[in-house]
Formats: structure tokens, sequence, C-alpha cells
């Protein structure tokens, strides 16, 4: 069944590449190595927030805060040309389904847009199929009703904050009210809890002790800690005098967090049974590297660091250059644990694949593939958005059609920066790259559950009424009195307005 799978993958890229004629290289099945399917590691994502390259010196970042989280990329596999969604709820919905996000119907970050169709078929039921153990720690933003948590999606455990981020007050996508990254109120399976500490401090901890039961028990875990840093507001660590870290300390933080977790793995002798992943989930900062940031539909908005570190299993220091996603994951963990008949979401170019034959040697062939890129998050109607803020990858040309809806083409190879326009030069490239777009359109525009909801309350927040369920309706009453839109201190007090303040980590 496995030489199906691939059969399958390997046939219909072969068709599409042949079709609009840009064929690179073509793997072959026989090239593929496959040492790692079925080895079961324990799998570990670090996924932080809005974090682009912030820290990262090996791509241009002029301080070090991040030595732990650069030790990754050095002693694993860095993978250069790996790609997101262009935002947060997207990114989680693809990596988690293996397909483009809006399959799953998820075309927003709110408006209940961000809710995970429940008839898919998750990473995490394909890891429990296999014997594995799944916990989540930090955000969710997959839905806030019961019928859409972690817990309702194939993780045994689960230890979030809700919406988007901690204190976010959206009409239909809100945290507990009046939250804050010091001390926050968390959901912690079917318990609202009151907590003492920092939020990433928390995350971290309680993933370690989870992770210790689990290796105690001497179940294989898959361990997700996306956390809500570095998102914005800016809330640092409060100090025991109640003031504020400088805002820097959010990074630094979250570094130490990492050393934190590796030193523990190490001391319970998880790493040589662990593959760890550390990466961004949407654009962010590059230091001029690429064009654009979270939202664009040019390589700033999708294409982010990403580090695989297995000790002592995967080559280290060793760059991989193929073209590569977070919609892979899926068919790689399930070859990974061995679930080598699970069928690849889709199946279509421009689904996820099995990238492990890319771990496993620098000399494996990949072909080049259909990458689809939309910012989502649209105004009016899906149909309107076709053609605004979206890509479509294949090999080195990238199609984009930017905020106003012109077409632009890029050559990455030559000029990754993207900044000459060569679509007037290759009208044929942009004809078959947009033939194969408006393909996944087609294919995709059923799947868009969330658009066009009717009978849609004016506010929607489970989060306020667990809330008050947990603490009582005086509780609820006096946090509400306090809240600001950012519900955060000191930025939410200070600014007592929407923040639209982004990363300025370096
Ligand atoms: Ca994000």
């Amino acid at each position: 069944m496995k030489v199906a799978i691939f059969t399958k993958i390997q046939a219909l890229g072969t068709r599409v590449l042949a079709a609009i004629g840009l064929v690179s290289v073509i793997g072959t099945q026989s090239s593929f190595a496959e040492s790692l399917a079925g080895s079961r590691p324990n799998i570990l994502i670090i996924m932080p927030d809005d974090i682009g390259a912030s820290g990262l010196k090996h791509l241009g970042a002029k301080t070090n805060y991040a030595e732990h989280i650069e030790s990754l990329f050095e002693k694993g596999i860095r993978l250069t040309d790996f790609h997101v969604s262009p935002t947060c709820a997207p990114s989680r919905a693809a990596m988690l389904t293996g397909r483009h996000e809006c399959y799953a119907g998820v075309t927003h970050t709110i408006n209940l847009r961000d809710r995970m169709n429940p008839e898919q078929r998750l990473l995490t039921h394909v890891l429990k199929d296999a014997g594995y153990t799944t916990g989540i720690f930090g955000k969710w933003h997959l839905g806030d009703d019961d019928a859409y948590l972690p817990n309702a999606r194939g993780f045994d455990e689960m230890y979030i904050h809700g919406a988007g981020g901690i204190g976010q007050n959206y009409a239909h996508s809100a945290d507990f009210p009046n939250n804050d990254y010091n001390n926050p109120v968390l959901l912690h399976n079917d318990k609202v809890i009151r907590t003492e500490g920092y939020c990433t401090d928390l995350f971290f901890d309680q993933a370690i002790q989870w992770i210790t039961q689990q290796h105690a028990a001497g179940k294989p875990f898959f361990c997700f800690i996306p956390t809500n840093v570095t998102h914005g507001p800016h809330i640092p660590p409060l100090k025991d005098d109640g003031t504020y870290y400088p805002r820097e300390e959010i990074l630094q933080n979250l570094d130490a967090n990492v050393g934190k977790l590796l030193k523990e793995l190490e001391a319970q002798s998880l790493m040589e049974d662990t593959l760890i992943l550390y990466f961004a989930d949407n654009g962010g900062p590059s230091f001029g590297r690429l064009r654009g940031s979270k939202t664009s539909p040019y390589q700033g908005g999708s294409r982010v660091p990403c580090a695989m570190y297995w000790k002592g299993k995967l080559e280290g220091g060793r760059e991989v250059s193929a073209t590569t996603a977070h919609l892979d994951l899926y068919t790689t963990f399930a070859q990974l644990v061995g679930k080598v008949d699970e069928p690849v979401p889709g199946g279509e170019a421009w689904d996820g694949r099995n990238m492990l034959p890319l771990l496993e040697s620098a000399d494996a062939k990949w072909s080049d593939r259909d990458l689809v890129t939309h910012k989502t998050r649209w105004d009016g109607s899906a149909d309107e958005n076709q053609y605004k803020n979206a890509s479509i990858r294949h090999g080195d040309f990238q199609l984009v059609w930017n905020p106003k809806g012109e077409v632009e083409l890029y050559d990455l190879k030559k000029d990754l920066q993207q900044k000459q326009n060569i679509a007037a030069q290759h009208p044929e490239i942009v004809s078959t790259l947009k033939t194969t777009y408006d393909g996944w359109w087609k294919d995709v525009r059923p799947y868009m559950i969330n658009d066009e909801l009717e009978n849609v309350p004016a506010e929607h927040k489970p989060y306020h009424e667990r809330y008050r369920k947990a603490f009582g309706e005086a509780a609820y009453k006096e946090a509400m009195e306090k809240m600001t839109w950012t519900g955060g201190k000191p930025f939410g007090d200070k600014k007592k307005k929407k923040s639209k303040a982004r990363s300025a980590h370096d």
C-alpha cells in the first residue's frame, strides 16, 4: 500500500508537470529511501506566533535572542523553502488536515470563519489510530465552541487560551474576559483554571509535565506547543516588584523555555526518540530577505524558518532547499508512525506530500509542485476575492494576484525578493499557472462552509460563558468592567483601544 500511495502522488505530479511543461526534477519510487517510515518517534512541534525569523542570526537577526532555538537550526535539518499559510488559524488548519485551509472551511481568523470543519479527519486522528497520545499547549484558534475544541478533535490533553490570542475580544472570537499574559485564565481539558505565571512559562511547564507522564507510561506522544507569543499585544513577563521586563524579554523568555524543554528531553533520554520541529505559524520579520510579511501573497507571507532535529537520526546542519509546506506534515507523520495505508488527503498536485525522503537523504528527488497561497480574510464574497491577495507557485515561478487583483509573475531563482514582475514576458507561464489555480479554486470552493453563514448572532463568546459558569456572575461582571479591547496590561490599559502593534523583534 505504501508503494501505491507514492505511486499515486508521483503519477499526479508527473501528469500535472507534463501538462504545464515546467518539469525540473521528477522523483521515482525506486529512488526513495524509506528507513524512517514506521520508526515511530515522539513528535514535538514548537510553533511560535508571528515570529518570522526573529532572533535567528543565520537569517539576518542582528541580536541573538534565541540561542536555543538557533541550536535546532544548527543541529537539525534546515528547510529553506518551507511554507505555511499567511495567517494564524489557516496555518493550523492546513497543518492538521494536510490540505489548503479552505478545504477545512477556514477562511478567516475571526467571524466564525476560523472554525475548522468538525467532519474533517485530522493529523491527531491518524496519530491516535497509530497508538500515540496527543497534547496541545498554547493557542488553538480553530473554533471556540465545545465541538471545535482540541479535546473534540483528537487531542487527549488540552491546555489552551481562547480565540486567536490571550485577551482578544472580537464579537465572535473572544478569550476569557480581561485575560492577561501574566497569570492567565486557561482552559485545561474540561476545567477553567486560574494560573500563576507567564503564559509561555505555563505552556512549556505543562508540556514538560505531560511529556514526563507519557514517557513514564511508555506511550509515544505528539506534543504541539503553538505559543501565543510573539503575536501582539507584546506583553512581557511581570517582575516580582510589579513592573515589567523589557519587551525583548518575550523572545528571550520563549528561547529560555525551548532550552528548558530540550534539557528536560535530554535528561529523560528522549532526544534519540523524539523528532523536534520548529517553525513560524505565518510570515513575519525576514530582515529584508523576502517581500511581504504576515497576510502577504508574496514569499514573505508564507516562507518561514523551519528546523527539524532528531538526534542521531537526521543529518545535522544540512539544508533542504526543496519546496515543502506545513500541509506535508500529515502524510509525512502518517508514514513516520507506521500508518502506511493512510490515504493522502485530497491527493491532488496542490495537496500535501510525504517528505520523509528529503529528511533521509540529500540525494532525494523531489518534483516541483503546485503550492497555493491565499490571504483569505476577505470582506464580501469569496468569489469576489478569487484573484486578490493570492498566489500559486510551481518550481521557480510564482504567479501573484496583488491586492488590486493585478497579475504578477516572479522567477524566485533569479529574484527571491520579487522586484521584477516578468508576467508580460512569459504569457504562457502565466496562463498555465492561472489554469491550475482556477482548477484549485473550482475544487476547493464548495468546502468553504463558514462563508455565507446564516443567522449569525451579533456576539458569540463561548469563553465568556465558560468564565461565568466557572467563577460566577459577580466575577464575570468585574472582569468585564476592567476589560480593554486587548485585555492586556500594560499596553492594553494604556491604549484603551484596538492595538495594531506588530512585532518589532529583530
Ligand atoms: Ca500568527
